[in-house]
């Protein structure tokens, strides 16, 4: 049963009851409303609680319900909020911990409301794509006025109870037992005469309300160029203040059914449920015990090292940073005291905050000190024998039951391991540069990692905010590895015609952050050549463009030389067409005797993405990741893939597999085709007209 009903002291108690966060899908909305009717049958009852079990007031809609029949069976939550507001005995909402999204909308409905100090409020729907659809755009601005409502709306940011008590949102704050004093406040207006209030009969009062949306209209074109929702949300409120209550709520329902039926809407929901899926797995049950992590150990203070400390400090762990010489453990310990100062110049942070943080941190030069961490991160140079080196001596010095992981972004964490005697306590933690910013973080599952050392990880990269992707060990995880066949095909059209100003235009045009070259310069040429020089000895029959290893010849590894493939000004990040480099490309397709041809910006983006595609299912069929959606918070998180597309298997999805595959098949025919035979799954999938979700 998703609500409780009791009654109490003469007040019919209607409590939600469908965990995780009370989510209003179609039973608990029925029970609301049998609720509701037969508090109105009780002669008993004088007045109503609403409140939730657990852990929320409730979470809002059921999300999981978008786009399915049971979303519009009734009764929707139209209907519900009717009946609430239409009740002729009053309505007290109790809220406490989460009132979010159609949970605020049920309670707006409500006559009265009671809430506990520390609840998030919210109407968090535009982070979903889409717009409070039950009232919210019209009822919020009645109870806290238009400009706090509007930046509640447009931006989806919880704002905490307390904050909003003394508005016409609250009635009271409880300052003991919530249901106790929301019982004793029912029975209280429940002996008063109606009619009750309803904040739909409330105006929207505004010195300038034109003025304020024009100026939140302005404000929202340059931040959310590629999403719809923040405009709707701007002109469902214009409407309301505009046209009255009954016309903008009207108009807000038409825009929330046309919102949900968008990819972008489809693209926000994915990642909402692709992160939380993220950290489930499969065969490490939730229960799994977790082993205890108070204090942690980093190897490296180098840029990697410093950023995955400051992780850890930020959230209050003590850190022991290990360094071979003081200069270089002097020089990281700087690093990161400037990072947090600069935090605190743009106001993100405190100087007593800065001062904690690095009390926090313990610099060392001896391995000795890191007996007493519970884990321990290594983030040292890029080469099995340093690694062995660094594993062999953790072996010695950690303590029993010590996690210890490896940053290896490319090396074989099964040999890592094997470097110890407790293999099982080896798992890698895949930090993307730079460490304390990006969010994604790979977890890679060496073939004895135990399952409680994976738990713990898996909660510790929560603690840190990290989103965690499990990955399976191959060359490069997850996310590395598809993303050498994007560049593979990037140099090979610039063989074929295009040049790389064009490549990274058309990708940034279909919403990358950075294009492959652009990319490239940033994090330096010379990354991608040792690869690729391993890569020639290993698999001397893969085939690549040598343009690249041509530009990192003549001494041009990007930014840091002035030069990459593009050219750079001296101290600016500007990336100015080389016509050196272009020069040389052109002469490199005379060379191999291609003649150039012009390549579409259709076909760029094709190629990227679907390269990306076919190794992401790839990896899928080796079993490398688990499921598609971790495919798509790897590159969402990790590599600047447009949220508003959802990750490149969600967008394969969106364009049909049978259009990718058939697309693949086109490419494997040409020169430079040997990447492009389907994966088996995109072959079967495409058979089956289904998609890697569903
Ligand atoms: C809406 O209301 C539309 C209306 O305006 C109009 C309708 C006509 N539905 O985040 P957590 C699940 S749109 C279904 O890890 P936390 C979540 O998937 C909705 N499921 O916990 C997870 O499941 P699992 C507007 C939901 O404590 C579990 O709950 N509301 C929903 O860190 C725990 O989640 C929102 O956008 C939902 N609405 O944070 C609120 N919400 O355990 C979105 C959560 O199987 N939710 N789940 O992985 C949140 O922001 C956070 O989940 C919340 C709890 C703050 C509530």
């Amino acid at each position: 049963m998703a609500v409780d009903y009791a009654v109490r002291d003469g007040i019919a108690v209607i409590t939600l009851d469908n965990p995780p966060v009370n989510g209003l899908g179609h039973s608990t909305r029925l029970g609301i409303v049998e609720g509701i009717e037969r508090a109105r049958d009780d002669a008993s009852v004088s007045a109503v609680v609403i409140t939730g079990a657990g852990r929320a007031f409730s979470g809002g809609a059921d999300i999981t319900e978008f786009n399915t029949p049971k979303a519009t069976q009734e009764p929707t939550l139209h209907t519900v909020i009717k009946a609430v507001e239409g009740s002729a005995k009053p309505i007290v909402a109790a809220i406490h911990s989460v009132a979010m999204g159609g949970g605020l909308e049920l309670a707006l409905g409500a006559h009265y409301r009671v809430a506990t100090p520390g609840a998030q409020i919210a109407l968090p729907e535009v982070k979903l794509g889409i717009l409070p659809g039950a009232g919210g755009t019209q009822r919020l601005p009645r109870a806290v006025g238009l400009e706090t409502a509007l930046n509640m709306i447009v931006s989806g940011t919880p704002v905490l109870s307390e904050k909003l008590a003394g508005t016409a949102l609250f009635d009271r704050m409880a300052e003991g037992d919530l249901l106790d004093e929301a019982v004793k406040f029912a029975k209280q207006v429940g002996a008063q005469d109606g009619p009750h209030p309803k904040v739909r009969d409330s105006a929207i009062e505004h010195p300038n309300a034109e003025g304020f949306i024009q100026f939140a209209r302005n404000s929202v074109a340059t931040i959310a160029k590629a999403f719809p929702a923040p405009h709707k949300c701007i002109d469902a409120i214009e409407a309301g203040v505009k046209n009255g209550f009954d016309r903008g709520l009207a108009f807000e329902r038409e825009c929330f059914l046309a919102l949900v039926q968008t990819p972008e809407s489809r693209a926000l929901r994915h990642a909402f449920f692709g992160e939380r899926a993220a950290g489930k797995i499969a065969d490490v049950p939730s229960s799994t015990p977790v082993r205890k992590i108070a204090r942690v150990g980093v190897i490296g203070a180098g840029m990697m090292g410093g950023g995955i400390a400051m992780n850890f400090v930020n959230a209050g762990l003590p850190v022991t940073l290990l360094e071979t010489k003081q200069d270089a453990l002097e020089r990281g310990v700087a690093t990161i005291r400037k990072n947090f100062e600069a935090q605190a110049k743009k106001g993100k942070l405190t100087t007593e905050k800065v001062e904690e943080r690095m009390a926090l941190l313990k610099p060392t030069l001896s391995y000795d000190d890191l007996a007493e961490a519970d884990l321990i991160i290594e983030a040292v140079f890029e080469e099995l024998g340093v690694k062995e080196h660094v594993f062999r001596k953790l072996d010695e010095v950690a303590k029993p039951g010590a996690i210890l992981a490896s940053n290896t972004s490319t090396l074989d964490l099964n040999a890592i391991a094997a470097f110890t005697k407790r293999p099982e306590d080896v798992v890698g933690m895949h930090f993307f540069s730079p460490a304390n910013v990006m969010k994604l973080l790979e977890v890679v599952r060496g073939e004895k990692t135990a399952k409680d050392v994976l738990a713990t990880v898996m909660q510790v990269a929560k603690q840190i905010k990290k989103t965690a992707v499990v990955s399976g060990v191959c060359d490069g995880f997850i996310g590395n590895r598809m993303i050498e066949q994007y560049v593979r095909q990037a140099l090979f059209m610039l063989d074929e015609g295009a040049l790389p100003a064009q490549i990274d235009r058309a990708i940034e045009k279909f919403g990358f952050a950075m294009g492959p070259f652009r990319m490239s310069d940033l994090a330096g040429n010379d990354i991608g050549w040792a690869i690729r020089k391993r890569r020639y000895q290993e698999q001397p029959e893969l085939h690549y463009s040598r343009i690249a290893d041509r530009l990192c010849e003549a001494g041009r590894f990007g930014q840091k030389t002035g030069g990459g493939w593009y050219d750079y000004q001296a101290g600016e990040r500007n990336a100015l067409p080389s016509k050196l480099v272009d020069d040389m490309i052109v002469a490199h397709s005379k060379e191999l005797g291609i003649g150039r041809r012009k390549i579409s910006d259709d076909e760029i983006v094709e190629r990227l993405v679907f390269s990306l595609v076919n190794e992401g299912a790839k990896i899928l069929d080796e079993g490398i990741a688990s499921k598609a959606s971790d495919i798509d918070m790897v590159y969402l998180t990790g590599y600047g893939f447009p949220l508003y597309r959802g990750g490149p298997m969600l967008y394969a999805d969106t364009v049909g597999l049978y259009n990718v595959e058939r697309a693949m098949r086109k490419y494997a025919a040409r020169p430079n085709g040997d990447a492009w035979a389907p994966a088996k799954r995109v072959t079967e999938l495409a058979a089956q007209g289904k998609g890697f979700n569903g």
